[in-house]
C-alpha cells in the first residue's frame, strides 16, 4: 500500500534513492521485511526508528506513515506501508533470486489468504508480546505520547485503532481473556499449517516462499513467549530447516540485554504469579 503524496508531509523522503527501510529490530513486521531483503540480496539503506523512544510518533515519523507503525519502505521518494504489501512489492522487483510469492493464480490465491490472516494476528500477536515477553511497565505508552499521536500526521483510521489499543493496555494490561484467545488464535493458525505440511515439505508449492518466511517470524515470536511450538511436529520440524538459513537465524538474536536480564526477570515473576503461557492457556496448548 502507497501513502499518497499529499499524506506525506516529511518531504524529505521524496527526495531518497534507492530501497529505504524505517524499521526497528524487535519488531516483527520488520523482521519479515529484513529476512525477505536478506534472502533477496537486495541493498538498503537502514533508518533505525526505536518504538522504545517512541520514535515512532513524532511529527518526521507522523509525516511518513500517518499509522505511526514500522515497517515503511521508501523506495525512490514513494513511501510503501504495511509489510505484507512490502514483501510483495519487493520480490516483484528484478533479481537474480527466485520469487517468494508464487506465480499461479492459485497458489497465489492461497497466501494471499494466509498471509492475510497473518495480518489479522497481528493484535493477538502484540498481545502474546505484552502479555507473556516485556513488562507491562515497559511497554506501555505514557498518556502524553498518546497525546501526541493522536495529535500529528493526516488522519488514517488505522491510527485511531492503534491508540485505542494502547490506550485500553495502558488501563488492564493484557487480561486472561485476551491472552486465551490469542494462544487460541495462534494454536488455530498452527494447526493449519500442520495440516498443509502433512503432505507438503513446504507450506505453498515445492521450495521456500513468503509463508515460510511470515510464520518463521510469528513462531518464532511465540516460542519467546513460552508457546511449544513441539505440539505440532511438522511445523516445528519446518522452524527448524527454516532456522538454520542465515537470513532467518538472524532474526530470531535478541540483544543481550533483553535475552539474558528482561526477559529471565520478567519469567520468574511469571512463574510466581502464575502467568506463563502454560499457567493462562495450558488446556488450550494441550487440546
Ligand atoms: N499491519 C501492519 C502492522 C504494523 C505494526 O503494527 N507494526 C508494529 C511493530 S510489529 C508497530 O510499529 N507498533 C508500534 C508500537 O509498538 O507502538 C504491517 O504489517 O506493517
Amino acid at each position: 500500500m502507497i501513502i499518497s503524496d499529499e499524506q506525506v508531509t516529511t518531504e524529505e523522503v521524496k527526495s531518497w534513492k534507492g530501497l529505504h527501510l524505517l524499521h526497528f529490530g524487535g519488531s516483527t513486521c520488520s523482521q519479515k521485511v529484513r529476512a525477505l531483503l536478506r534472502e533477496k540480496g537486495l541493498d538498503y539503506t537502514s533508518h533505525h526508528v526505536d518504538l522504545a523512544k517512541q520514535e515512532h510518533v513524532t511529527p518526521w515519523y507522523l509525516g511518513i506513515n500517518p499509522r505511526g507503525v514500522v515497517p515503511v519502505l521508501v523506495h525512490d521518494g514513494v513511501v510503501h506501508v504495511e509489510s505484507n504489501d512490502i514483501l510483495a512489492y519487493l520480490d516483484a522487483l528484478p533479481s537474480e533470486v527466485a520469487a517468494y510469492f508464487p506465480q499461479t493464480p492459485e497458489e497465489r490465491a492461497i497466501v494471499d489468504a494466509s498471509l492475510t490472516l497473518e495480518n489479522d494476528l497481528h493484535f493477538a500477536l502484540r498481545e502474546i508480546t505484552m502479555g507473556f515477553i516485556f513488562p507491562k511497565r515497559l511497554a506501555q505508552k505514557p498518556d502524553d505520547v498518546l497525546a501526541k499521536y493522536e495529535k500529528d500526521g493526516a488522519d488514517d483510521p488505522s491510527r485511531a485503532k492503534e491508540i485505542a489499543w494502547w490506550r485500553a493496555f495502558a488501563v488492564a494490561g493484557i487480561t486472561n481473556d485476551q491472552a486465551r484467545a490469542a494462544v487460541k488464535a495462534h494454536r488455530d493458525a498452527f494447526d493449519v499449517l500442520e495440516k498443509r505440511l502433512e503432505t507438503n515439505e513446504w507450506l505453498i508449492g515445492d521450495r521456500i516462499s513468503v509463508l515460510e518466511l511470515a510464520w518463521f517470524i510469528t513462531m518464532n515470536r511465540l516460542r519467546m513467549g513460552g508457546y511449544p511450538l513441539e505440539i505440532h511436529p511438522k511445523l516445528f520440524g519446518l522452524y527448524n530447516r527454516l532456522i538454520e538459513r542465515p537470513a532467518f537465524a538472524l532474526e530470531t538474536k535478541t540483544p543481550a540485554i533483553i535475552s539474558k536480564i528482561l526477559l529471565p526477570a520478567v519469567r520468574v515473576g511469571q512463574i510466581l504469579r502464575g502467568k506463563r503461557m502454560k499457567d493462562v492457556a495450558g488446556d488450550i496448548l494441550a487440546a
